[in-house]
């Protein structure tokens, strides 16, 4: 049997270390593309150490998405049969704050990418991750690949420059590259500065009387939420497919942030309106008020679906920062 050999870019994050879980699980050789700075740090290696100390299946390859020689490098050494290219500053609230290295990592380093890919290794199947954030201030809902895009941050701008190089690779060169456009999706895994993990966590600690509150931005804001486990295995789907072309991965059911503090305030027995506070400073200059997805297209032709629910997804994270800080689940009610 011919083994595959995937290299994936931002595989010390959320969806690269799902990602890496799952190909390893397939049997694949997993490149990972980590940042010098990285490789050396407990906390952000921590997602894949456990895939670390299996070294016969993941390869660690220094490197950063600006450095175009790094990336060839990367390429060169892992001569990849699929890449994945997940590395980004994906956090929106800091794409105002700064517009450079949110343009030079995601604009850039995917022109690095596609750029090797296409020097190195051109038969390579890539896969893009785009994001429901380009549809910004929907001008249709639900939003599917048709919907026309309306970004409203300088992450958003980004993820749209991504989407139209995927697109004109796929045109110009005759390349096989996707464009996954997902809708938010978290997990155990997830960064604490995003709004999900950022409640879970800061609730776990109010409950172990650690902190008094946890303090939001925008609580009317909805979300199509997911769980990474769930979106991983759509990637993987869309360079398996006969063709490349783009994908929009969702649920199809939204949420707002009130409605995900609440369910967890719910599972913690915590009273919300003590313990869940609001001010300016996590307000942005431009909100993206709501996201819905309609992801029939991925459900048809590529037989995806997602099989965690929204409940579940909150009870999971909630339980899971619980554990992290000491207090026993059993004592709570998980219905
Ligand atoms: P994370 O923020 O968890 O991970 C980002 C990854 O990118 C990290 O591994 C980080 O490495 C790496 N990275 C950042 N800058 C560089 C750089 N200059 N060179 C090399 N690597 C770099 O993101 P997610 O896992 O949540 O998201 C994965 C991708 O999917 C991103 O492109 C994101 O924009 C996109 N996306 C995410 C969605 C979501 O809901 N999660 C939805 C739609 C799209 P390091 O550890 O060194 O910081
Ligand atoms: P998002 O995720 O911007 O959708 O991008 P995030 O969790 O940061 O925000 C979701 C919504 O919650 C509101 N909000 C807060 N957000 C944060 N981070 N902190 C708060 O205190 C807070 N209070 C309210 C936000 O205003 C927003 O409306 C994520 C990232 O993973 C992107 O990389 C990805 O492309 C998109 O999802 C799809």
């Amino acid at each position: 049997m011919v083994v595959k050999r995937a290299l994936i870019t931002g595989i010390t994050g959320q969806d690269g270390s799902y990602l890496a879980d799952y190909l390893v699980g397939l049997g694949y050789q997993v490149y990972g593309l980590v940042r010098r700075t990285s490789i050396d740090s407990e906390q952000r290696m921590y997602r894949i150490a456990h895939l670390m100390a299996n070294s016969h299946y993941l390869h660690i390859l220094p490197g950063s998405l600006e450095s175009y020689t790094s990336v060839c490098n990367a390429v060169i050494e892992s001569k990849p049969d699929e890449v994945y290219h997940l590395g980004a500053q994906s956090f929106v609230k800091v794409s105002w704050e700064d517009i450079g290295s949110t343009m030079n990592i995601n604009v850039n380093g995917t022109v690095n990418v596609l750029e090797a890919v296409r020097h190195f290794k051109k038969d390579a199947k890539v896969y893009l991750a785009c994001s429901s954030e380009m549809f910004g201030n929907v001008l249709e809902t639900p939003q599917r690949e048709t919907t026309p895009f309306n970004p409203r941050s300088p992450y958003g701008i980004s993820k749209c420059t991504e989407f139209y190089l995927g697109k004109n690779y796929r045109e110009s060169y005759g390349m096989f590259v996707s464009n996954g456009i997902l809708f938010n999706h978290e997990s155990e895994r997830r960064g604490l500065e995003f709004v999900t993990r950022k409640i879970t966590h800061g609730l776990a600690r109010v409950k172990a009387g650690l902190q008094d509150c946890v303090t939001l931005g925008n609580l009317d804001a909805q979300r199509d939420w997911g769980h990474a486990r769930d979106y991983v295995v759509a990637m993987w789907k869309m360079l398996q497919h006969d063709v490349p072309d783009d994908f929009v991965i969702a649920t199809g059911e939204t949420h707002t942030v009130r409605e995900f503090a609440s369910l967890a305030c719910q599972f913690l027995k915590l009273p919300f309106e003590e313990v869940i506070r609001v001010s300016e400073e996590f307000m942005r200059p431009a909100d993206v008020n709501l996201l819905l997805g309609d992801s029939m297209k991925a459900r048809t032709q590529l037989g995806w679906s997602p099989t965690i629910s929204f409940t579940k997804l909150v009870r999971d994270m909630t339980y899971y920062d619980l554990r992290q800080v000491g207090v026993d689940e059993v004592d709570y009610d998980t219905q």
